[in-house]
């Protein structure tokens, strides 16, 4: 390994075998069955953590629900504050975290970084929040009665998170939270353990500073042994859950049981459309960093293209050509466009995929194979593909991109809307009546529409989620705050009498 990579690891609190379980400072889990954090780039192994186990589950749960006794009753602006801080240690930290991003999922520095900068914005933005946990008032029915309703914390919440946004996902949840005066315990991807173990330590050290240590909790295990207990603990009110819609279905169905509540961050199909108006250089980057930032590997990444027929022939022949000039490779190195995969496994998937394509009567036009480096590189690709293909029903978390021909804008926004995910859309047009029917009720039915912008890298100021399989939640921005905490609705009487609503009498 060289040796930058051992300063970086251990300039961000990382040794060769790591605890996996953090309530405050790191629980002892050593003897533990271990799992390798390799970098996806090389192949080579950066760093072990030995797995939490459930007893050491229990005991963060039990630090978690321990603090969140005395956090809840801090003064929503005076949680703000904190979370203040946390955000410029994030921002002190930026550097690091966001190479160390790099190192451990593969993508480029730039979505490194970028994806850092998401968490300090969230922090941003939940300073702000922290003073505007706004309830309504209503006018009462009855004389000299007072109406309204005020949020409070909801308790310990659960956070799952996925590989690919092993920091930015982790704060969406976490700096919504901890405003909101919650507990956050957090389970994150196996295959992005150490990002998990540098963010935690990073803002664990500002709570500790307070007295609040424990507050955010890490476990970091398998499924069976610690995901199974935290989706079906009566401790945890609420489990936000992102990764594929068959884990969430999972996840919902455990909540479900219990009546909790869950928060889902799923699959996606996203697709663009490029009317006959657009911008069409416009749309080419657009498109081509949606489908092929982050190795197609975001929720939001763009998987299907509409093109109208008029545009589509000489506009297919920009598209392969400037996947062709794609630079692939080394993540951390500037000039590269596309980084590995996660793992092996993500490149059969993809390959499984290329097979069904094939089998389903698609036509690559460029990409379809896997580069012959070390790491889990693979081509990007673009398919010529018909409407009735059912690979093109699914969510393949990789760089792959399916072209089809429309001749109208309904048959288009019908195709668009035809698969079960619904997550993130975008149209390219300067055709006001396009734009507008796009974004009416009878146009895109995703939680994210946007406009002469690809379908990835939203604002954390808006909500964030989607329809259908992507499981309905919204977090970040905007009114998300609601889902971390609960609402109750106070009705006050100041008069003499007690009058019963509805007009209704009960006297003896
Ligand atoms: C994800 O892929 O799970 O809109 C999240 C985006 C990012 C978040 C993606 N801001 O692409």
């Amino acid at each position: 390994m060289k040796t930058s990579t051992q300063q970086l690891l251990s300039s961000l609190g990382i040794d060769a075998v790591n605890s996996g379980a953090w309530a405050g400072g790191a629980l002892d889990t050593d003897g533990g069955q271990r799992v390798a954090s390799t970098n996806p780039a090389t192949g080579e192994t950066l760093a072990e953590v030995s797995l939490a186990t459930r007893a050491h589950y229990d005991q963060v749960i039990e630090a978690a629900q321990a603090a969140y006794q005395r956090w809840r009753m801090v003064p929503a602006p005076k949680r703000g504050e904190i979370v203040r801080q946390m955000g410029n240690a994030m921002r002190d930290q930026k550097d690091l975290l966001g190479r160390l991003v790099t190192l451990e999922v593969g993508k480029i520095l730039s979505e490194g970084m970028g994806e850092v900068q998401e968490s300090i914005d969230m922090a941003d933005l939940a300073v702000g929040m922290s003073r505007q946990l706004n309830g309504l008032t209503m006018h009462s029915e009855r004389d000299r009665h007072r109406m309204y309703e005020q949020w409070h914390p909801l308790g310990t919440i659960g956070v799952i998170t996925a590989f690919n946004f092993p920091n930015a996902v982790w704060a969406w949840n976490a700096m919504v939270a901890l405003i909101g005066g919650d507990a956050v315990v957090w389970k994150p991807s196996l295959k992005a353990p150490l990002t998990a173990i540098a963010t935690h330590r990073v803002c664990n050290a500002v709570l500790e500073e307070h007295g609040f240590g424990g507050l955010l909790g890490l476990i970091i295990g398998a499924d069976a042994e610690v995901g199974e207990a935290m989706i079906h603990d009566k401790r945890l009110p609420l489990i936000s859950a992102t990764g594929s819609t068959r884990m969430g279905r999972h996840v919902g169905q455990a909540t479900a049981a219990r009546l909790a509540r869950c928060l889902l961050e799923l699959g996606g199909n996203n697709a663009i459309i490029v009317d006959p108006s657009a911008d069409l250089d416009l749309a080419l980057r657009g498109i081509l960093f949606g489908a092929v930032g982050t190795a197609g590997q975001r929720c939001t990444s763009t998987r299907r293209l509409f093109l109208h027929e008029s545009i589509a022939p000489a506009f297919t022949d920009r598209l392969v050509a400037a996947y062709e000039q794609v630079r692939i490779g080394d993540p951390s190195d500037p000039s590269t466009l596309m980084g590995p995969l996660i793992d092996d496994d993500a490149v059969q998937q993809y390959l499984q995929a290329i097979d069904a394509i094939r089998q389903q009567g698609g036509e690559i036009l460029t990409g379809g194979s896997v580069i012959d480096r070390p790491g889990s590189f693979v081509r990007p690709t673009v398919v010529r593909a018909r409407p009735d293909m059912a690979i093109c029903q699914h969510e393949t978390f990789a760089p792959i991109l399916y072209v089809f021909t429309y001749r109208d804008l309904s048959q288009a926004i019908a195709w668009q809307n035809d698969v079960p995910q619904g997550l993130s859309s975008s149209i390219f047009s300067d055709s006001f009546r396009n734009v507008e029917r796009f974004l009416s009720h009878e146009g895109s039915d995703c939680g994210i529409a946007n406009v002469n912008i690809g379908t990835s890298g939203a604002e954390i100021g808006g909500a964030f989620g989607g329809e259908k399989e992507t499981g309905g939640g919204r977090e970040a921005g905007s009114d998300s705050w609601k889902a971390y905490m609960r609402r109750q609705t106070c009705t006050l009487n100041w008069s003499p009498e007690l009058p019963l609503a509805q007009g209704v009498t009960f006297e003896i």
